[in-house]
């Protein structure tokens, strides 16, 4: 699958249907700045994976306009076409002030149910204050929504955690739209989700759906069971239905992808090597076996983790001190939560503390960057690592590992990937860690470097050949699949 069958596609079955997808975070993000506005692109998984999507199918995606300049391109509906340097698709802009943000997004969104979701009560901060204003805002979405749909017969497609009780919100306004959502991190058992004060609001909320998406089984299965736990509906889990209020919710199991060929193409540009030369000579790593890690900084990404393991690993294995390179990036992310703060502090100290104990005149064990990378820059440092390191401690799914192995044209580089991340069950030929494991986690970086070139060749084939046909164009035709049976 690619762009183009998937655009035809659309047409072809959703002729009269427009798409309206609705996220929190807006694919492009305009910001003034003293030569004019810029357009930056967000680090994160949802947009990566769905502006692709949008730029095929061209409907109309409704997103928090964050950013400064955000007003100033944008028309008197809010409205902006994107991408700036090729407009395929409408933008239509919410804003949100201070204290919705605090609310809604650094609040309830990201104090309560990403923690939760990624289980880690002790995270979990609940506020009603919080969840007053993460209700307001969906309602709000709600608002901006209507005004943008045809006719009953659009669909509209909710992203993420951001907007649990805004399926209900629509459908009560308008009974027969098509409403499918897509949750982008792990559905967590029910014993940790019943923790939530607003619990059965989130899931009746949710369940204003046709049709919800989760990257894996077990997270459909970990839903099916907080539904049968906490509300008076009928769970059918073989098929995956629930039958509450007399209304039928379909899940399916749906791992997200990536633009394989986009990454492939990116890495095989004209200039690609003398680039990578340079970069290679500016950080003094010519020589050296380098290691990469690129991760939005959270925890639950596994970065304190991964820079425990290094350390392990160099003082376990001198022979490989002055030649292993690891370069981190970690874009700062949702630093106004002190969790976050304090996170990327102690990577920070740890980092250091490495550098200062085995750096020598021409080596430096880890290079870190903490800034907002290109996509097309990232293919530069995906491309130059001999190995990636993705340790998260619970991930719903990781794009990184899969734009790792798209990149790996050569196909010599080695992946080592957590066992607990959504990818997992795709990508079996990794070197498969469990990130709590330090000891074990530093003996595997070793395997990883010494392993065989044939069998190194033969496990990226593997997974370069799967990712190639399971990329984000198929993913959508399957859940397009899935929405059309809604609607037949
Ligand atoms: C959630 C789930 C799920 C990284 N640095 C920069 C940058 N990135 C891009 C990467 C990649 C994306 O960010 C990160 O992808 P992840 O999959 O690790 O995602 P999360 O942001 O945690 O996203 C995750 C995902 O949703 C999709 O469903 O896989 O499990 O947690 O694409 O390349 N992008 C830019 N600058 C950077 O510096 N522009």
């Amino acid at each position: 699958m690619n762009a183009e069958t998937i655009s035809q596609l659309y047409r072809e079955r959703f002729a009269d249907r427009s798409l309206i997808l609705v996220s929190n975070r807006e694919p492009y993000i305009h910001r003034k700045t003293k030569h004019g506005i810029k357009v930056d692109t967000p680090a994160g998984g949802l947009t990566a994976a769905l502006d692709p999507v949008m730029r095929a199918i061209r409907g109309t995606w409704i997103a928090w306009g964050s950013g400064s300049a955000d007003k100033e391109v944008c028309d008197g509906n809010d409205k902006v076409m994107v991408p700036p340097d090729d407009p395929a698709y409408t933008l239509k802009r919410v804003w949100l002030d201070q204290k919705e943000v605090d609310g809604f997004y650094y609040g309830y969104a990201n104090q309560a149910l990403w923690p939760l979701s990624h289980m880690l009560i002790e995270k979990a901060r609940f506020s009603m204050r919080h969840w007053q204003r993460y209700f307001e805002v969906n309602r709000k979405f709600a608002d901006s929504i209507i005004p943008e749909i045809d006719n009953d017969r659009d669909v509209i497609w909710i992203q993420d955690y951001h907007f649990t009780v805004l399926p209900y919100m629509l459908r009560n306004r308008m009974s027969d739209l098509t409403i499918s959502m897509f949750w982008h991190i792990p559905w967590p058992p029910w014993e940790i989700f019943r923790v939530i004060p607003q619990r059965q609001e989130i899931l009746k909320g949710m369940l204003g759906c046709d049709l919800i998406a989760f990257h894996i089984n077990r997270y459909c299965q970990n839903f099916l069971e907080t539904v049968e736990q906490e509300l008076d509906a009928s769970v059918d889990r073989k098929e995956n239905r629930i039958t509450y209020n007399g209304r039928e919710t379909r899940l399916i199991p749906l791992p997200i992808s990536i633009d394989y060929d986009k990454f492939d193409q990116m890495t095989r540009r004209d200039k690609i090597q003398s680039k990578l030369t340079e970069i290679k000579r500016k950080l003094k790593i010519e020589d050296k076996y380098v290691g990469i890690g690129v991760d939005r900084l959270d925890y639950s990404k596994g970065i304190y983790e991964r820079v425990q393991a290094i350390k392990l690993f160099l003082k376990k294995y001198p022979e490989y001190r002055e030649r292993f390179t690891f370069i981190q990036i970690a874009v700062p992310s949702r630093t106004k939560i002190q969790e976050y703060s304090e996170l990327k502090e102690s990577i920070e100290k740890l980092i250091d503390e490495i550098n200062r104990e085995f750096s020598t005149d021409n080596w430096k064990p880890i290079i870190y960057y903490s800034t907002n990378v290109s996509h097309r820059e990232l293919v530069n440092y995906y491309r130059i690592a001999d190995m990636a390191i993705v340790s998260s401690i619970v991930d719903g799914m990781n794009l990184v590992a899969k734009e790792y192995i798209a990149s790996q044209v050569d196909e010599k580089g080695v992946l080592i990937l957590s066992e607990f991340v959504g990818a997992v069950a795709e990508l079996d030929r990794a070197i498969i860690i469990n990130p709590f494991d330090i000891e074990q986690f530093a003996d595997m970086i070793k395997k990883g470097i010494e392993m065989p070139e044939a069998e190194k060749r033969r496990r990226m084939q593997k997974m370069r050949a799967y990712v190639q046909t399971h990329n984000i164009y198929d993913w959508i035709n399957d859940n397009l699949k899935a929405v059309e049976k809604e609607i037949l």
